[in-house]
């Protein structure tokens, strides 16, 4: 699990790149929808799936939010998700394995926008943290 290392990395990252935290989700959710397509079927009700669409760039504005949240509370990733765990659990019925999908999609984007700063030790620290949220969030789901 997350170190003290691993978490200053986390949040020294996390203040790096958060002003930008709107284009790095509409990015990576624009991706995840085209490069695992089955993710679209949670997104039916939208009227434009497509790269940086406005209904993408409003959700991923969102989820970011909730990464926002999540760097927040990474002490207890488990009590802090609790919420969010349950709304993706019961309402949305999200399959739990598309959580690491859109996790790869966060990491995949921000390395690409912040080469510099997206060191093999954020890389591992980020990771790690990603892992975390996409446990907590599947906590509810037993
Ligand atoms: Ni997710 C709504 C955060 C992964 C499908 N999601 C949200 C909201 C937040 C959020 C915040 C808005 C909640 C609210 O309205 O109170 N989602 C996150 C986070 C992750 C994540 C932090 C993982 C890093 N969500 C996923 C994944 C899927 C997903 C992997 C499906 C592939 N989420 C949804 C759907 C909604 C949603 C669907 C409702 C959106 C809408 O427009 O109806």
């Amino acid at each position: 699990s997350l170190t003290a290392k691993d978490k200053e990395a986390v949040r020294a990252f996390w203040g790096k790149v958060s002003s930008k935290s709107g284009a790095i989700g509409t990015d990576a959710l624009s991706r995840m929808l085209v490069v695992y397509p089955q993710t679209k079927t949670y997104f039916t009700h939208w009227k434009d799936l497509s790269p940086g669409s406005e209904p993408v760039q409003k959700h991923g504005k969102s989820v970011m939010g909730g990464v926002a949240d999540a760097v927040a509370k990474i002490d207890d990733l488990n009590a802090g998700l609790l919420t969010l765990s349950e709304l993706h659990a019961f309402t949305l019925r999200v399959d739990p394995a598309n959580f690491k999908i859109l996790a790869h999609n966060i990491l995949v984007v921000m390395a690409i926008m912040f080469p510099k700063e997206f060191t093999p030790e954020v890389h591992v620290a980020m990771d790690k943290f990603f892992c975390g949220v996409s446990l907590a969030l599947s906590e509810k789901y037993r």
